[in-house]
Order: C-alpha cells, then sequence, then structure tokens
C-alpha cells in the first residue's frame, strides 16, 4: 500500500472508532529518556518529535507518554505540581502541541498519563489545603484527620519507605493521608469539587488533541472506614462519572457534523 493511502485510511479511524485501543499496538515513552534535542542531557518533546517518523516505522497505532507535568520529580514524575503545563526540561505546551499535530499526520495517536489519587504536596492546592481553615471547601481537597488511627485495615505501599499512610503536618495541625510517599497527599474524592478540577484537567488535554488518557493509581481513589480502600464501589462510581464525562464529549468532539 502506499504511503499517503496508508494515512488517509489511518486518519479515518482516528476520527470515527472509538474502541481504537481495543488492539492498539501502543509505545510507551518516557520523554526524558527518549530523544534529547538540546543537548542538555535530558529527554524533550523536541527530540521525540525528531524521532516521530522512526516510532511511525515501527507501525505502531499509539504512543503512551508518561507524566511529563511539571514536579518535583521525587517520585519520577508522577508527583504532580501542575496538572496544565509541561516540565520545562521537556519543552513547552506549543512543543506538546506539535507533537499531536505531527503524530496524528502520522496515522498515530497520542495518550498521557495522569496522576489523579493524588498530587506532589508543592501542588498549589496542597499548599493552599495546609493553610485553609479546617473542614473548608479548600482544606477538603486533601484527606485529613485528627489521629493517624483511620483507617487501619489499609496496607502500606511502599513499606521500605513509609511507615504510616498518615503524616502530620505541622501547618495544617491535621495529619494527611497517602498511599504513596509521604510527599504525595491524597486528593480527596469525597469533595465534589476535586472531581470538578479533575475534569476540567482531563479536558484540557483532550481538548489540544490528545485521545486518550492512562490513569495511574485508579483502585485507591475512594477512602472508606473498615475497608482495605482498594478497589472500592466509590471509587467505581468516580471512574463512571469520569469515563461518562470525558468519553461523550470526546466523542461528540471528534464527530463530523
Ligand atoms: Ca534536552
Ligand atoms: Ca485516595
Amino acid at each position: 500500500m502506499d504511503t499517503s493511502v496508508k494515512r488517509n485510511k489511518k486518519a479515518s479511524i482516528l476520527s470515527d472508532d472509538p474502541l481504537w485501543y481495543k488492539d492498539a499496538i501502543i509505545y510507551q515513552v518516557h520523554i526524558k529518556s527518549f530523544f534529547d534535542a538540546n543537548n542538555d542531557g535530558i529527554g524533550d518533546f523536541p527530540g521525540l518529535l525528531a524521532k516521530l517518523d522512526y516510532i511511525a516505522e515501527l507501525g505502531v497505532d499509539a504512543i503512551w507518554l508518561l507524566p511529563f507535568y511539571p514536579s518535583p520529580r521525587r517520585d519520577d514524575g508522577y508527583d504532580i505540581a501542575d496538572y496544565r503545563n509541561v516540565h520545562p526540561d521537556y519543552g513547552t505546551i506549543s512543543d506538546v502541541k506539535r507533537f499531536i499535530t505531527e503524530a496524528h499526520a502520522r496515522g498515530i495517536r497520542v495518550i498521557t498519563e495522569l496522576v489523579i489519587n493524588h498530587t506532589s504536596d508543592q501542588h498549589p492546592w496542597f499548599q493552599r489545603a495546609r493553610h485553609a481553615k479546617p473542614g473548608s471547601n479548600h482544606r477538603n481537597y486533601y484527606v485529613w484527620s485528627d489521629t493517624d488511627k483511620k483507617y487501619e485495615e489499609t496496607r502500606i505501599i511502599f513499606i521500605d519507605t513509609e511507615p504510616s499512610n498518615w503524616t502530620h503536618d505541622p501547618v495544617a495541625g491535621q495529619y494527611y493521608w497517602h498511599r504513596f510517599y509521604s510527599h504525595q497527599p491524597d486528593l480527596n474524592f469525597d469533595n465534589p469539587a476535586v472531581l470538578k478540577e479533575v475534569l476540567s484537567v482531563m479536558r484540557f488535554w483532550l481538548d489540544m488533541g490528545i485521545d486518550g488518557l492512562r490513569l495511574d493509581a485508579v483502585p485507591y481513589l475512594v477512602e472508606r472506614e473498615g475497608t482495605n480502600n482498594e478497589n472500592l464501589p466509590e471509587t467505581h462510581d468516580i471512574l463512571k462519572k469520569i469515563r461518562g464525562t470525558c468519553c461523550s464529549r470526546k466523542r461528540t468532539s471528534g464527530r463530523k457534523t
């Protein structure tokens, strides 16, 4: 098949098939370690863009990008400090847009990784929460307690570094919940404002043209006393809301009228 025909065929699949991911060949890329375009020792979006023809030649259907957001990178970028931007070492939003356009032109979709169970403790939401009044909406963006004795049936994931899923914050005067590192406070999905913020972040990236989101750490979204706090029905309810909102919007915006 001539390349232009193949591209046209793929382009039509890009706009029409909502189940494209079912049998897609997905190529996972960590921007920082793929290709360094400006020779500063760190991979970047211009580098990935420069190697896009090579990736296309491999015959992949989609590229899955690991977290590239601004982050203190104490957990390899999974500790996100700003959901709507790019770590300056990797490039700019313009670079991302150019990458998406060029990937689509080659019949390749783009999936980005998002972490919504927790943020970095450097995220402005957490800094605001620490200083907010106990019980207020802004404090309740995260999961707080006056004791470290709640949810005791929950396993500790990083047992080699974390003695507890609770850490005391002297600024807030309360303990905050974290399923991962203590510098990664869990967002509070019992606060409707948090889901609204998360959906807004997803729309930001979907509107930019990305084709899908890989959600990290989703079994841990909601906490309930007396459970192991993993894969709870309440967490599935949140995921259904996310899928209903984001996917219906994506299908609508992708449809030609
Ligand atoms: Ca670089
Ligand atoms: Ca959680």
